[in-house]
């Protein structure tokens, strides 16, 4: 097999290159790494990606690291496949706008709690200081109920920004497992709840939700 995709299962940043391998309908062989067992400190994928993350993929040859690198070099490799960056140059860059500001602003604004919530341990949670990140990431979410317009994120067919944004949305909401009275749920409006819905209809989306999730 040509296409080697390195992925590890809960990582919001790998399920992205899943939903794109996806969704382009390519062949690859999916190496499922483990984050316990010291998989990415090993010399072969330290070769692949020196910084020691998920994800990467090898095609012929090639290693490339960075989720969002490998999917438009996905887009570009595999032309003929649907794309993920369709459109004129304007739709084109308003799908780049959207995935670089769901890394950058809904990433960054879910991430106090993320660490917090899901990575801390319980004996020190402190209630003050998850309210309070619940309400910053509370005013992102509800930017981006303001910015969906349709039924996609930008135009008529899913895009890269779709697979960006879900497996954030997706993992945001996997923190209600561990403390249920959190109440993400409650934070998402309903035009991010129907694009969610959309999103989750896709086949692809089954077939690419993380494995430990489904146990
Ligand atoms: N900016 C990177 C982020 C990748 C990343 O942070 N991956 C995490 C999993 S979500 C990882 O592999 N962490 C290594 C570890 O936990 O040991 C990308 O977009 O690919």
């Amino acid at each position: 097999m040509a296409l080697t995709f390195y992925y590890g299962s809960g990582s919001p940043f790998a399920w992205r290159v899943w939903l794109a391998l996806e969704y382009k309908g390519l062949a690859y062989e999916q190496k499922i790494v483990s984050f316990s067992a010291g998989d990415l400190r090993t010399q072969e994928f330290i070769a692949i990606n020196p910084r020691r993350k998920v994800p990467a993929i090898v095609d012929d040859g090639f290693a490339l690291y960075e989720s969002q690198a490998i999917v438009e070099y996905l887009d570009e490799r595999f032309p003929q496949a649907p794309r993920l960056f369709a459109g004129d140059v304007r739709r084109r860059a308003l799908i780049r706008r959207m995935v670089q500001e769901a890394d950058q602003y809904f990433v960054v604004a879910m991430d106090p709690l993320l660490d917090h919530i899901l990575f801390g341990p319980k004996e020190k949670w402190d209630e003050s200081v998850i309210a309070d990140a619940r309400a910053r990431f509370g005013k992102e979410v509800a930017r981006w109920e303001a910015i969906i317009s349709g039924d996609w994120l930008a135009g008529a067919e899913p895009t890269a920004a779709d697979f960006t944004l879900y497996p954030h949305i997706a993992l945001a909401l996997r923190m209600e497992k561990k403390k249920a009275d959190l109440d993400i749920r409650g934070l998402i409006g309903p035009r991010i709840s129907a694009w969610m819905q959309r999103v989750e209809a896709l086949p692809i989306l089954g077939k690419t939700v993380p494995p430990h999730w489904k146990a």
